[in-house]
């Protein structure tokens, strides 16, 4: 790292020559050619051609921004509480965060992916995983909302996940650490050999979407870094690469890299969903959230599940195989035609490249090097399709153009190297200014790329935002033989990998208001006329509207400390873009957004009696600062009568 950041004081220094001096004309330093700029403008009032979806790391959330602009639009709250948009301190949306474990409002969120129909990305779901409290949630892209989050079951530290297969029939999700299954009490030096890897294979409904845990398998006790899925002739197979086979429970950073190589594991899928459906496999107890979010009542439900289908490789030969690969490897990238798996290995000079063709072959003919806990493992040479020799150091995640190239990162050298499937050769390198992880083409995770554009996302910047700085994310023109690099644009969170893809389909299917009419909500007033406050005990419901520029009712009275006080807002605007929202003064989930025909509620424990007023938090209209309102809280023993009005007094 101390290098790396050398190397960027010495680039940084030779950017801020050039940029005092002659400019455009220097060879040696400057990173951006002059036309640069004007090929990431994009004009006030015009559209990106691009939409890319950064995962957030750390925040739990994912972040949405336009391409080539670099210009972040949204932020999607998934794994998180969003303050924003109360997202998990909504009644409605508080469900989605609720796991085995309680409710965890914060996860770590690593590797969105969209969903394909035919090897194509489609743009009606993002699916992303969270590692600490696994679980893996949908975003659908009509409304940029998360809709479904399911947690996983006999994981832990969920990051092979969530990588869709190319009719988005599974979205999968594999282990990083393997666990007792089922957990339990037990010394953690007897891991070896008893500590199992689950990797889940989670159905996805066609229509709608809906997730389901079909079945896992229990694989060994390695580490499980990164999946893909096959594609094309591989579609049927998903490929993990593995760390960790020597099965260290301590001190990982020497003990796990004593094996001079560790594995790819190839699982057919397909025989183990074959095998599955004829009853195969065995349900176990399990305890595991499923939150679902419904359109038409604007509210999540929670349901905790029982059990799960576990299957063992042994019961289905021939589904589960081993691809010696060296050394530690991170990334497992599998090419647009499913030909090439590729193997980044952390620790290896050179990358591995495997052929999907030789494995087959490999299999038919039995040439076998052994086996780990009964699962055979594969000779090396005879899976090897090619390795790019000494490329860079650290390579760590590799994407493709669809022209037979393809784009891995190198954390160590901090660059960003093309090189040519097949041949093997290196046909280009560009610096990343800091150290970098994933890249992303658009659809370069599909049997479609959708070429032009490949942005790197790195771990350090150099924008001074105190003690900590922001990570970007780099741009490039991948259209020519040479990569262009374009721009550099801050990032929020730590960004792993993102998904991007054409904006114009994302477009079409946007949509721009809930109908209020479809609107089921169990509290929803749908006019004037249905707005009301109901005391049941000391729980209070007030049915309440917006619209430009008042709430309905705006004066409420008879509330009393002690009193459990539910807002149950609808926005019965039915324009695009017009949102309203909503805080009381003491609250401590204040702040919902409401869209337009939609109802969301918070609750209130006033602590203080007085009079406190409320008001719409979005600027809204002209009148927006006018839109605002009072509710008497009175002591608990009084007897002050429950009453409200909109343009009048309380008598
Ligand atoms: S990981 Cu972060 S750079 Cu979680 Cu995909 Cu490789
Ligand atoms: Cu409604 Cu501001």
């Amino acid at each position: 790292m101390k290098n790396n950041l050398k190397i960027f004081a010495a680039l940084f220094v030779v950017a801020l020559l050039n940029s005092c001096g002659n400019g455009s004309s220097s060879k040696s330093g400057s990173a951006l050619s002059s036309s640069a700029a004007e090929k990431v403008y994009v004009a006030p009032g015009e559209h990106d051609s691009h939409y890319a979806f950064l995962s957030g790391g750390y925040s739990g959330n994912l972040t949405v921004y336009g391409l080539p602009s670099g210009r972040m639009f949204k932020e999607i709250p998934v794994f998180s509480q969003f303050p924003t948009s109360g997202y998990g301190y909504s009644e409605e949306t508080k469900p989605m965060l609720n796991t085995s474990h309680g409710f965890i409002p914060w996860g770590d969120s690593h590797h969105p992916d969209i969903s394909q129909t035919n090897g194509e990305i489609d743009g009606r779901f993002i699916f992303i995983n969270e590692n600490n409290t696994p679980r893996i949630a949908k975003i659908d892209l009509k409304t940029f909302e998360t809709t479904e989050i399911i947690e996983v079951p006999n994981s832990a530290g969920n990051h092979s996940s969530s990588f869709v297969t190319e009719n988005t029939e599974y979205v999968v999700a594999g282990t990083r650490f393997s666990v007792p299954i089922p957990q339990r009490d037990m010394p953690i030096k007897d891991y070896k050999g008893n500590f199992k890897g689950a990797l889940s294979f989670i159905s996805v409904e066609p229509e709608h979407g809906h997730m389901d845990i079909k079945f896992q398998v229990l694989m060994p006790g390695f580490n499980y870094d990164l999946s893909h899925p096959g594609r094309g002739k591989s579609h049927g197979w998903f490929f993990f690469t593995t760390y960790n086979t020597e099965e260290a429970s301590t001190l990982l950073e020497v003990n796990a890299s004593q094996n001079d190589k560790d594995f790819i594991a190839a699982i057919n899928w397909k025989k183990i969903e074959e095998y599955v459906n004829n009853g195969g496999g065995t349900m176990m107890p399990a305890n595991y959230a499923h939150n679902v979010y419904d359109e038409a009542t604007h509210t999540a439900t929670s349901t905790m599940k029982k059990e799960v289908r576990v299957v063992n490789p042994s019961e289905v030969p021939g589904a589960v195989y081993l691809l010696p690969t060296p050394k530690s490897p991170h990334g497992c990238d599998v090419d647009p035609t499913g030909e090439y798996i590729v193997g980044n290995g952390k620790l290896s000079a050179n990358l591995t490249v495997h052929s999907f063709t030789k494995m087959l072959d490999a299999i038919e003919n039995k040439k076998f090097d052994g086996d780990a806990y009964g699962i055979p493992i594969l000779k090396f040479e005879d899976v090897l399709a090619g390795s790019v020799e000494q490329p860079g150091l650290g390579p760590l995640h590799t994407e493709f153009d669809g022209k037979g190239n393809a784009y891995t990162t190198f954390f160590i050298s901090s660059e960003v190297v093309k090189w040519k499937l097949g041949t093997w050769e290196v046909l280009d390198r560009k610096p990343t200014y800091y150290s970098v992880g994933h890249l992303t083409i658009p659809g370069g995770n599909s049997g479609k790329p959708q070429g032009k554009y490949m942005f790197a996302m790195n771990k350090i910047t150099n924008l001074p935002t105190g003690p900590e700085m922001e990570h970007s994310a780099q741009l490039y023109d991948i259209s020519g033989d040479k990569m262009e690099l374009l721009l550099d644009f801050p990032t929020h969170g730590e960004p792993h990998y993102a998904a991007a893809m054409r904006a114009d389909i994302i477009k079409e299917r946007s949509q721009k208001i809930y109908n209020l009419e479809d609107n089921k909500h169990a509290y929803a007033a749908k006019s004037d006329d249905d707005t009301k406050v109901v005391r049941k005990g000391n729980e209070v419901h007030i049915y309440m509207t917006t619209i430009r520029s008042h709430f309905s009712p705006d004066n409420i009275e008879g509330i009393k400390v002690g009193d459990k006080v539910y807002f149950h807002v609808t926005n019965l605007e039915q324009d695009f873009d017009v949102p309203h929202g909503f805080a009381v003064l003491g609250q401590n989930t204040s702040e919902l957004l409401i869209m337009p025909g939609q109802t969301k509620s918070s609750v209130w424990e006033p602590k203080q009696v007085g009079v406190w007023p409320f008001y719409c938090t979005d600027f809204c209209s002209a009148l927006h600062q006018e839109m605002q309102g009072y509710i008497r809280v009175s002591a608990k023993n009084s007897n002050t009568k429950l009453a409200w009005s909109l343009g009048e007094d309380i008598e």
